[in-house]
């Protein structure tokens, strides 16, 4: 088995032109469209997809819902609503840590064994790039020790600020584990 933290990778680009089975979208709680990495989906992946959203039951911070990725390249938009930045201590980290993991989640229901992340929260919802790096990594590692399904789980960073910030909070998190995994063997 791939150790879990082998099968995820940083990407520097723009997420709508992934090829892989299902992208994540940055949405809001009405998952009716919106800007940033929202607005970009929802214009690659054509009208449908917004038709297919209306469909959906509005989606919490820290929640997910599937739909189809229509014409984009991916097979699968995962929407998920990180949480707006307010200072560090309204729940923010759970709360996006479990807008990465009900997305693994879905996705792992929906038979996708790629996943591509945008950095969640990071642009118009405020939070740091550096602490959503390391949630991000964290949640997303957790995850993957508990279900290794995937066999790609890529960050797609749409800066070199997020992309430095995703490398650091790897090599930290990698860092961290070893003294544990050196008791272990
Ligand atoms: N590919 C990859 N990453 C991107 C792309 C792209 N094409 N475009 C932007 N990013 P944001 P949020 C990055 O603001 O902070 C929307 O209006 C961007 O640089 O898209 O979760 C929703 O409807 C940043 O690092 O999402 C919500 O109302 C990251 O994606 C609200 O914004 C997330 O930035 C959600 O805010």
């Amino acid at each position: 088995m791939t150790a879990p933290l082998d099968l995820m990778r940083i990407h520097t680009g723009d997420i709508t032109e992934m090829r892989v089975d299902a992208i994540v979208n940055a949405a809001n709680s009405s998952l009716l469209g919106g800007g940033g990495v929202d607005g970009a989906i929802h214009r690659k992946a054509g009208p449908q997809l917004l038709e297919e959203c209306k469909t959906l039951p509005k989606c919490p911070p820290g929640e997910a819902r599937l739909t189809k990725g229509y014409a984009l390249p991916a097979k699968w938009v995962i929407h998920t609503v990180g949480p707006i930045w307010h200072g560090g201590n309204a729940n923010e980290a759970a709360l996006l840590a479990s807008a990465y993991a009900k997305s693994l989640e879905l996705a792992r229901e929906a038979g996708a064994r790629t996943l591509a992340f945008p950095a969640i929260s990071t642009g118009v919802y405020g939070y740091p790039k550096d602490e959503a790096a390391k949630v991000a990594v964290r949640a997303t590692a957790e995850y993957l020790a508990e279900h290794p399904v995937f066999d790609d789980v890529i960050f797609v960073c749409f800066s070199a600020e997020s992309a430095l910030a995703h490398r650091t909070a790897l090599d930290e998190y990698v860092s961290g584990l070893l003294p544990v995994k050196q008791k272990k063997e």
